[in-house]
């Protein structure tokens, strides 16, 4: 934490974005402020996840196939109370709910928010970091109560995105298209202090993350392209350092402080999911968000930006190639057939 930053909490510091802003009304950093209060509540329970009932799954099954875990439930649960009354928030959009969520009614707001509220939760019980990932758009209805297609608007029109990581402390990171600003949680006083003012990706990493196991199902350009990353070339530093964690968060993380590529490309693997595991409008667009304000980068593996792809549903899939702007353009240059 540099000195000029210490003790700036994460409700001076929305509120000092604010300020910058005379036309704001309060309406996005109250959303803020009440986002955050639920993510300490998660927190607290991720942090004795161990000690509690919060281990294991549920027993029932999401509308992604997934097991629920206990802590998804729990998850989901906080946010989806906190938010259906908080006034701020027309109509939501969870991982963990196949329907668009509407707001307790006569508290309609003119925000949305779309949130996956514990990614790699089956990564829980082995106690390895888990987040939970946010994406706020302006209602384009007027905040009209539950107009779902108010959820479906590109990456490119959010007004704010972020996520909040569950690791050896808890993190906040958030943008509102001003820069990227992490915050880490003090327990002792719960309360978010500024620990990474105006975070930016370096342009090159020396970690490609990927699931190898998928090797067999991946298009022969993905397969050039890891092939490319593991050969030598001092100049270039490969070969590179194979860091996959299984929870996007966390290796989206570690890119965004210390470089790298993150990959999860369209595969054959599963006939239901030809553009591959992960869904745009609560992970693949907020992140989007994030790498390009901190001047990364996030494409699809067919030359697309994420950030600027109209969404047909709510848990739309597609291929997610993030992070390093470098990387990224030089994993393009294999998708579309330049390399
Ligand atoms: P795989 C967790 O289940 C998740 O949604 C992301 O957090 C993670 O990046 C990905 O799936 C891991 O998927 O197929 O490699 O296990």
């Amino acid at each position: 934490m540099t000195n000029d930053s210490y003790g700036i909490t994460v409700s001076r510091n929305i509120i000092d974005r604010q300020r910058s802003h005379p036309e704001a009304t309060g309406d996005l950093s109250g959303l803020l402020s009440e986002l955050i209060v639920a993510a300490k509540t998660i927190s607290a329970e991720v942090n004795m996840a161990g000690l509690g009932d919060f281990m294991g799954m549920v027993g029932t099954t999401n509308i992604q196939g997934e097991k629920v875990q206990k802590l998804d439930d729990f998850a989901n649960s906080a946010i989806k109370r906190r938010m259906a009354r908080c006034g701020f928030v027309s109509v939501m959009a969870s991982e963990e709910e196949a329907d668009a969520i509407p707001v307790v009614e006569g508290y309609e707001g003119k925000y949305t928010l779309a949130f996956d509220p514990m990614d790699g939760s089956s990564n829980i019980d082995v106690n390895v970091s888990v987040g939970t990932i946010f994406s706020i758009h302006r209602a384009i209805n007027g905040g009209s109560p539950n107009a779902e297609n108010d959820l479906l608007q590109p990456g490119r029109k959010q007004v704010a995105a972020g996520y909040i990581i569950y690791g050896s402390s808890t993190m906040l990171v958030y943008t509102t298209g001003e820069g990227v600003h992490g915050f880490t949680l003090d327990p002792t006083v719960g309360e978010f202090y500024l620990s990474h003012p105006d975070i930016k990706m370096p342009a090159r990493g020396k970690y490609f993350s990927v699931n190898e196991g998928n090797t067999i199902y991946w298009k022969d350009e993905m397969s050039r392209y890891v092939e490319f990353v593991k050969q030598a070339d001092k100049g270039s530093g490969r070969p590179y350092s194979a860091r996959y964690i299984g929870s996007l968060v966390a290796d989206f993380h570690r890119n965004l402080i210390t470089g790298g590529v993150f990959l999860y490309p369209s595969d054959t693997k599963n006939p239901n999911k030809p553009a591959g595991k992960l869904r745009l409008l609560y992970e693949a667009a907020p992140l989007a968000f994030i790498a390009e304000q901190a001047g990364g980068r996030a494409i699809t593996d067919d030359g697309r930006e994420i950030m600027d792809i109209e969404p047909d549903c709510l848990h739309q899939r597609v291929p997610l190639i993030i992070g390093s702007r470098d990387d990224v353009d030089i994993a393009e240059g294999f998708f579309t057939g330049k390399r």
